[in-house]
């Protein structure tokens, strides 16, 4: 890990301060406090919201229980389309965390496809209460339409959204920076894209504590 640090592999320059911010919002209790199916369901917007987004089996909720450091606070799964609603958590008061249900689900019927991802596209669109997408991306697998779909939804509504490379631990390094150079790059088209991307594992820890100091940063 430690070389990973010294590579630049993971993101760098976060000062301690900024680590030891994340710590704290991560070190208050995490909590379910809404499930919603359908887009008139929502909860009323209130504090800040930063949504998980991504591919089914991207690794999303996993992600989520590492940065909260719980293991099963939501539910994953290794068949894609686990998660089937927009799961709402908060974070100590501070800061709403939102697990989304995967696009892309290969095997849903084409109704329930058209459904997710229609309530999906409208609540990034809409929601005036979010303040970042974490757009997550297997650094194991090419990027596929539907990601390239997103970026381009999230450019028009205007929502920032950051890459977030998963499965870190599936790579060797040399491979790794290859992966974040040519999505370093891609990002640098979307206009809604904030420049940096944040590289993790959820199974190895890997870039976890740097992700809380950015979320973090997001809430001051
Ligand atoms: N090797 C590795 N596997 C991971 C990692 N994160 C998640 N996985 C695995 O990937 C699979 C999917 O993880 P989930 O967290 O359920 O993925 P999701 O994006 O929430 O999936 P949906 O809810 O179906 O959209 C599970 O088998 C996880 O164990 C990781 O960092 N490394
Ligand atoms: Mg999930």
């Amino acid at each position: 890990m430690d070389d990973l640090i010294k590579d630049g592999l993971i993101q760098d320059g976060l000062t301690d301060a900024a680590l030891e911010a994340g710590r704290k919002l991560f070190a208050a209790e995490c909590r379910f406090f809404y499930g919603a199916q359908k887009l008139d369901q929502l909860p009323p917007p209130a504090g800040p919201e930063v949504a998980f987004a991504g591919r089914s089996n991207v690794g999303k909720s996993s992600l989520l229980n590492a940065l909260t450091g719980r293991r099963a606070l939501a539910r994953t799964s290794s068949e894609p389309g686990r998660t089937r609603q927009l799961n709402f958590f908060d974070l100590g008061g501070r800061l709403t965390l939102v697990d989304m249900p995967g696009y892309g689900y290969a095997r849903a019927s084409k109704q329930i496809k058209a459904d997710w991802q229609g309530m999906m596209f409208d609540y990034l669109r809409g929601r005036t209460t979010l303040i970042r997408v974490m757009l997550l991306l297997d650094s194991r697998i090419e990027m596929k339409p539907a990601d390239h779909a997103v970026m381009k939804l999230l450019d028009r509504a205007a929502v920032t959204f950051q890459v977030v490379l998963t499965k870190a631990d599936g790579l060797k390094p040399p491979a790794l920076a290859r992966k974040q150079d040519e999505v370093r790059q891609l990002v640098r088209a979307h206009p809604a894209a904030f420049p940096e991307i944040a590289t993790t594992s959820a199974e190895t820890g890997l870039g976890i504590e740097e992700l809380r100091a950015v979320l973090a940063g997001l809430v001051g």
